[in-house]
Parts: C-alpha cells; sequence; structure tokens
C-alpha cells in the first residue's frame, strides 16, 4: 500500500515537470494568451490580438514590435529591400463587433487623413490607396482593419483615400477613381496609385503594393472565382499605377455610369497606349470579397458594350483631360482621407454655384 503511495505520487511529481518544461519552452505567457484567445474567438479582435501575443497568421503579429527610435527622422535608415514584417497568407474572418474605434486603436502610427510612415526606417516607396465608395461604411470598416496593418507590415509610407461620391445619381467607379487620382496628387507626389474595391480584402502580405515596371492587375485570385481569373484581360477589382502609366494612358473613362465595362475599358486602354499588365502570382494575389447585395443606383450598364467597341477611338478624348467635378469636402479623419465629390451625371456636370 505504502509503496503504491509512493509510487503514485513519483509519477504526479513527473507529470508536473513535464507539464512545466513544456510551458517553459514554448513561452508560457504566448501559451496562455492563446489559448485564451481561441476561447474568446467570437470576442472583439481588439481583446483577442494584444500585439505580438497573437495567434498564429493574425495580420497585426509582430506588428507592436516596432519601436520609434530615438533619433531624427532625417537619420532613419532606409528600410531593407524586403521587410522583415512580411509573412505570408493571414487569417481574413469578419469580427461582428468590430468598431472603428478598435481600428483605430490597433493602429497607434497611423496620423490624421490615414497616412503612415514606417517609425523604425525611411521607406523606399510611396503609395496611395484609392478607394472609390458610396454607402458602404459596413464593408470600409473591415477593409481598414485589414488594409493598415497590411501595409505597415510592407513598411510602405502610404496614404488611404476614400473618393466618396455625392447624391444619389448612379454609381461612376470610374470617374471616382480619376478623381481620386488627381486629388490625392495635391497632397504628395505619390509614386504608385492602387485602385480598389471596397469589399475585396488582401490574404497575403506578400502581395505588395508597390508598381511594376506595367500597370498592375493585383486581385487575379478572388474566392468569389474560385481563387483564378474570370478571364484572360480581366482588370476589375484591385489595380496600380505609376502617374506615369496613368497619364500615358489619359487616365480611366468618365462615362460608365453604372455597374460593368469600366475595368474592360481599361484593360484596353493599357494595350491601346502600348503598355502590358503585370500580375502577381496567383499563390499570393489573394483576395476575399465581402458579401453583399447588388447596390441600389449601380444597376448594370446597359451601354457598357457599345461603349467597349468604341474605346479605341473614344481614350484620348473622355478621361483624365476632360473630367470635370467638384470637390464638396475634404476630411482627415483617423484612418482615411475623404473626399466627398460631386461628378455630376450622365447628362453633363453642372457645379452648383
Ligand atoms: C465582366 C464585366 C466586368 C466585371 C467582370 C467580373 C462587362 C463588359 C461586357 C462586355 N464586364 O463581365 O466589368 O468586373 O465581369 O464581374 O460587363
Amino acid at each position: 500500500m505504502l509503496l503504491s503511495k509512493g509510487r503514485y505520487l513519483m509519477l504526479f511529481v513527473c507529470v508536473q515537470m513535464v507539464v512545466m518544461a513544456l510551458m517553459y519552452r514554448e513561452g508560457y505567457r504566448k501559451r496562455v494568451v492563446y489559448f485564451l484567445g481561441v476561447f474568446r474567438k467570437g470576442g472583439t479582435p481588439a481583446a483577442v490580438a494584444q500585439g505580438n501575443l497573437t495567434r498564429p497568421g493574425d495580420v497585426y503579429a509582430n506588428l507592436s514590435l516596432i519601436v520609434k527610435p530615438s533619433m531624427r527622422e532625417e537619420d532613419l535608415p532606409f528600410c531593407p529591400e524586403k521587410s522583415p514584417l512580411i509573412s505570408g497568407p493571414f487569417r481574413v474572418t469578419f469580427p461582428p463587433m468590430l468598431t472603428m474605434a478598435e481600428v483605430e486603436q490597433k493602429n497607434p502610427f497611423v496620423r490624421a487623413g490615414g497616412r503612415y510612415k514606417p517609425p523604425d526606417c525611411e521607406s523606399t516607396h510611396r503609395t496611395a490607396i484609392i478607394i472609390p465608395h458610396r454607402n458602404r461604411e459596413h464593408h470600409l470598416k473591415y477593409l481598414l482593419y485589414f488594409l493598415h496593418p497590411f501595409l505597415q507590415r510592407q513598411q510602405l509610407n502610404y496614404g488611404i483615400y476614400i473618393i466618396h461620391q455625392a447624391g444619389n445619381y448612379t454609381f461612376n467607379r470610374a470617374k471616382l477613381l480619376n478623381v481620386g487620382f488627381k486629388e490625392a496628387m495635391k497632397d504628395e507626389d505619390w509614386g504608385c496609385m492602387f485602385y480598389h474595391d471596397v469589399d475585396l480584402i488582401p490574404e497575403d502580405d506578400r502581395n505588395l503594393y508597390t508598381c511594376d515596371k506595367y500597370p498592375k492587375h493585383a486581385s487575379i485570385a478572388m474566392d468569389k472565382f474560385g481563387y483564378k481569373l474570370p478571364y484572360k484581360t480581366y482588370f476589375g477589382g484591385v489595380s496600380a499605377l505609376t502617374p506615369e502609366q496613368y497619364m500615358k494612358m489619359n487616365g480611366f473613362p468618365n462615362n460608365y455610369w453604372g455597374w460593368g465595362g469600366e475595368d474592360d475599358d481599361i484593360a484596353i486602354r493599357v494595350a491601346l497606349s502600348g503598355m502590358l499588365i503585370s500580375r502577381p502570382s496567383v499563390q499570393v494575389g489573394r483576395y476575399k470579397m465581402i458579401k453583399h447585395e447588388h447596390d441600389k443606383g449601380n444597376e448594370e450598364n446597359p451601354k457598357r458594350f457599345n461603349m467597349l467597341a468604341k474605346t479605341r477611338r473614344t481614350w484620348k478624348q473622355d478621361g483624365m483631360n476632360t473630367m470635370e467635378y467638384e470637390v464638396l469636402s475634404k476630411e482627415f479623419r483617423p484612418l482615411y482621407t475623404n473626399i466627398t465629390v460631386d461628378i455630376g451625371s450622365e447628362k453633363g456636370f453642372h457645379p452648383k454655384t
């Protein structure tokens, strides 16, 4: 009897030692936070993911390790060619209770207007993100939740612009992109512009938000198309051009009111101005689309087929050189610059004076 009690005691001590050794090896704190994260799956992301104590695949992982050194900004070294923060695919799920205030809290280095520079090195890339928008605040919140840390992982000097179409007239994505280009260039000499749909979330931080030798189509593997291109010349979703490439093709068309065709027109302009399309690999150009109904005020454009047949004749007369609009307001919000714009209607542009 005595012998078996002693055996149990020995066994108990051994198990305890193994458990302690395991905890020590993995880092006790990290493990506890990990388990808490698992149990709190439905909770707010701010509560689950604090700084570098995050679950694997969290887009915010390691960002809290970034600290501002005490040296002056002009003495900072250049950022390395490849950012050490890049780690590949991350999890894209949509926490139901997320608030804009939480997104702000998680991005302490983002300044008014949604501007960011790496605090610890001088970035060699200046990228503006242009997002056409109307009545999609819910999507915008999620996009910002993922896009800010995604861009910070790439050590970019960046700014996020929301171009909000005022009024109820039919939506015009391409014209809003034109406005975004022109207005963003007034703020800074951006080296690269990303033209970004509000409902598309990148899923891999190796998908670099920098420009290439040719206009880039970034969203080549979207979940709704089975993570492959729907057709060879598809140029919708997320694309990127340098200001030179954009000017070379006279920007984008202004006359596509409603859904469809404007992205195909842009792809035709790329070819007509003598350029090719650059693309990331299908492994990294992956995007998740936030599900939604077809928007009111963005009905299919029945004229798109006719218009596309004429792009060769129209691209030089319709674009950057002919766009008319009026900025109604420009606000520097904590996570983005909000530009509300009157772009007129199909019948022309009549500024209210
Ligand atoms: C295409 C649309 C694109 C849209 C993609 C993906 C047209 C023009 C037809 C000649 N193009 O069919 O605008 O991005 O589907 O949804 O409708």
